[in-house]
């Protein structure tokens, strides 16, 4: 459990402004977001983010992020150094105050597209305020310069020249404070990620990443950026063409935009940037392409004849298969986000300029690629046909009682008995025995619960055809009772929750990753509106051996730590090694609900995470998968625990 839940808890009507670091410490979530592993991994955006400013403003190109054995990380780039003269205001050196004044960062710039103006942007001082210890280390003027802080950002000495240096660049190594974090351990995957995010965004810079604890090292240069990016995400797909950038980086928005369709794959993948900070919520710049892209293609096709019986394209018939990067540079003057999380772009002039811009370039690059054009109007024409063909499928069925879907489905499913779908929750359980202590543990009313027989196919290597006759997924097709693939409506969803209850052991972790993978291919809309979880039951049981009444179960090995203390000695411990060897009412308890339960939601936010995981877990090699999924799974599920009972569990 979170060591300082406490902390997180913003206080509205305790307005007294605390000044400084302590205030940081007060009350971490405000300004990281949060004290679990993300909120963790916010300090490392925070420090590399200033690095990569400087190698925008053109000074370094190149990054190297550590992460030391003794849980510390340092960030070190080639640009021109912290200045580290005094300033005259404050009598100390610019170095100190960048790390000991709240929102400092931009003082010492001049730059008019700061990556950090976005999402991000506290600064380097919350680093400092919620360390142990910070080094820095600045190159500049022929000399090298060092200054430490300790405990949470107090100055140990002064700032001080410690030698001659022909080199220019800044090290700043820190590492956190577990009493702050409920994890202090910094992810590998997750810096790789954000590391070669970075690199496809700022092409030519080339970034490194060491790992002292695995002896792991990763490597990201491009030179063409984005087109890079694409060819990366698509790299398992069949390609339609090659990649298509267009751009405009004349005006004051500089606009870069490249796209690429796919066969087979049907869905839209979409990726918008802002200042090389990723818009997870899309906003205008998206609205824009979007609106650009339907009225290119539609005017194209009318102009050619290519549109069947004169009837527009809509929008999504144009995105079946699109994977695309948005990257835009706005000035600081003009950046507008919006959202709870400040993940949509508000900026109004932002839409205008993306769809003019698509519009007119895409529209000369049809023109001038008739063969491409002709293909693609073909393949959006195609897409028209099958969603008005799924359309009036659908609106016979309704009017035909034999063809609901009701009277299809297996016997294998246990229903719910509410009809109010939104409510309704379906479990689907690896194996028939824990499906039928999962029956009995249910609530009736709103628990569904379908039972699934071994390992379900590899979704990611099957046609639709094929994976259309494994009776495990049309089964589950037919119980969620929204079609499939293209067709997929969710209105039409007979449950609010989908949850994965499979064992805590690596085979469940992978069987819910082959489901995941599923949902993914052929059923997105699901997991985009979070309505797709993953049960999470106990690992252990800890009983009084003389008073059986008195037990309490164990997520972590901090909770069975917790559990020895509260059950008293002499105390027995059971550790559950599957769904099957709790009880009805053990499994009902602590997996499934709702007062007690702890689940966690399916997001796909980071596209690299999403596509690195679906080719490691789908890939040829099962050792590289299995390494994966222990250090991963498990790794996923103890963070989600460790962020407390508070918001883990009541989903
Ligand atoms: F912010 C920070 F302290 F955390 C930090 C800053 C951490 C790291 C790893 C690097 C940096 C950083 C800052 N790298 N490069 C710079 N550059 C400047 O601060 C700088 C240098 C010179 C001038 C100038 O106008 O001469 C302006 C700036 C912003």
């Amino acid at each position: 459990m979170a060591k300082n839940q406490n902390l997180n808890k913003y206080n509205e009507d305790s307005i007294d402004v605390l000044e400084g670091l302590e205030g940081v410490r007060k009350r971490p979530a405000m300004y990281i977001g949060s004290t679990n592993s993300i909120g963790l991994h916010h300090l490392v955006w925070e420090i590399l983010d200033n690095s990569i400013d400087e190698a925008l403003s053109g000074f370094g190109d190149t990054i190297t992020l550590t992460i030391h054995q003794d849980g510390s990380l340092s960030v070190k780039d080639e640009g021109r150094g912290i200045p580290v003269g005094i300033q005259k205001q404050t009598g100390k050196p610019a170095v100190e105050i960048i790390f000991s004044t709240l929102h400092s960062g931009g003082k010492f710039s001049d730059k008019n597209y700061v990556s950090s103006a976005g999402l991000h942007g506290v600064g380097a001082s919350v680093t400092n305020a919620l360390s142990e210890y910070v080094d820095v280390v600045v190159n500049r003027d022929g000399f090298s310069y060092h200054i430490r802080f300790e405990n949470g950002g107090k100055k140990i000495g002064k700032l001080e020249k410690v030698g001659k240096s022909n080199k220019t660049g800044t090290l700043v190594r820190f590492k956190p404070d577990p009493k702050v974090f409920s994890t202090v351990e910094f992810k590998w995957e997750t810096i790789i990620a954000h590391l070669q995010e970075s690199a496809f965004l700022m092409k030519k810079v080339r970034f490194i990443a060491k790992d002292e604890r695995t002896k792991m090292e990763a490597e990201y240069y491009y030179e063409e950026g984005l087109k890079e990016y694409i060819a990366t995400l698509n790299e398992t797909k069949e390609k339609m063409h090659p990649v298509l950038v267009l751009e405009d980086l004349t005006g004051e928005i500089k606009i870069e935009v490249a796209m690429q369709y796919c066969l087979q794959d049907y869905n839209e993948s979409i990726y918008s940037y802002v200042n090389n900070i990723r818009t997870k919520d899309g906003g205008t710049h998206e609205n824009g392409f979007r609106a650009g892209l339907t009225r290119a293609v539609n005017e194209y096709a009318e102009l050619n004849n290519l549109l069947r019986n004169k009837v527009k394209l809509e929008g999504s018939d144009i995105r079946e298969g699109l994977t695309a990067i948005i990257s835009l540079k706005i000035p600081e003057g003009k950046l507008e986000f919006e959202g709870q999380t400040k993940g949509k772009l508000g900026t109004p002039d932002a839409l205008a300029y993306v769809q003019n811009m698509i519009l007119s370039k895409l529209t000369y690059y049809l023109t001038e690629n008739k063969d491409f054009a002709t293909n693609l109007i073909k393949k959006c024409v195609d897409s028209q046909a099958a969603r008005l063909a799924a359309r009036k499928a659908k609106e016979e069925a309704r009017g035909n009682k034999k063809f609901r879907s009701d009277t299809l489905l297996s016997d294998k499913l246990t229903p719910a008995q509410s009809k109010e779908y939104a409510l309704n929750e379906l479990f689907i359980v690896e194996g028939d025995s824990a499906g039928g202590t999962a029956k009995n543990g249910r609530d009736r009313l709103h628990q569904a619960i379908l039972p699934l027989r071994g390992k379900p196919l590899n979704t990611d290597s099957l046609t639709m055809e094929q994976m259309l006759k494994n009776t495990e997924f049309a089964t589950l097709i037919a119980t969620i009772g929204a079609g499939v693939g293209p067709a997929f409506d969710i209105q039409d969803s007979k449950y609010g929750k989908i949850i994965i209850m499979t064992d805590a052991d690596t085979d469940g972790a992978h069987i819910q990753t082959l489901l995941l993978t599923f949902f993914y291919h052929h059923m997105r809309p699901l997991i985009q509106a979070g309505k797709v979880f993953i049960a999470i039951p106990p690992l252990y049981r800890v009983m009084n051996e003389q008073k059986p009444s008195q037990f309490v179960y164990a997520w972590t090995d901090e909770e069975l730590e917790l559990g020895k203390k509260t059950v008293g000695s002499p105390y027995r411990i059971s550790r559950y090694k599957g769904l099957g060897e709790m009880n009805a009412s053990q499994l009902k308890e602590t997996t499934m609900d709702p007062k007690s339960r702890t689940l966690i939601r399916v997001n796909i936010e980071d596209p690299l995470i999403v596509e690195r995981r679906v080719g490691i877990l789908m890939g040829k090699d099962p050792s590289v998968r299995r390494k994966w999924v222990e250090e991963n799974i498990d790794f996923t599920i103890r963070e989600i625990i460790g962020k407390g009972k508070e918001d883990g569990k009541k989903i």
